[in-house]
């Protein structure tokens, strides 16, 4: 039993590692967390542009959720709000976006089951000039580089 969380523990270690990168943007520590059964879940990463042209993300996609959309949290007359980002997010060039937990993020309703630690769930970022980058989003309990659950 020890064995197996020791292993457990290692691959979820090195699955928030890996970066992806198409041409000169980049994706950084994706991840997930759990969710509740009947909850919707976020996605949280980070986008790099390393080119010299701006570029927006458009729009996400995956075969666990029914919708899955581009939103932002905001706070709007004392409410918190969550607002779905129709024109896409854009990333400037040169620049970075953060998708984080009470900004934006990438919202997944009408899950096939709920999210659970451990697990690794993929979704298709389209960029207007990267074009479409997959990457993988570990269900994490804490923020990664984070000792605390939010
Ligand atoms: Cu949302």
């Amino acid at each position: 039993m020890k064995i197996l969380s020791a292993a457990l523990l290692f691959v979820l270690a090195t699955l928030s590692l890996p970066s992806f990168a198409e041409g000169a943007l980049e994706v950084h520590q994706p991840w997930t967390r759990a969710s509740a059964p009947g909850a919707p879940a976020a996605g949280f990463l980070k986008v790099i542009n390393r080119t010299d042209s701006a570029d927006i993300l458009l729009d996400v996609s995956g075969r666990f959720a029914k919708r899955l959309e581009l939103h932002q949290s905001l706070m709007v007359d004392g409410m918190m709000k969550m607002i779905h980002q129709r024109d896409g997010v854009a990333i400037p060039a040169g620049g970075e976006l953060i998708l984080e937990p009470g900004s934006y993020h990438l919202m997944f309703m009408g899950l096939a089951q709920p999210f659970v630690v451990g697990e690794t769930y993929s979704v298709q970022l389209t960029f207007q000039q990267a074009g479409v980058i997959e990457v993988i989003l570990p269900v994490l309990s804490a923020e990664p580089g984070s000792d605390m659950a939010h």
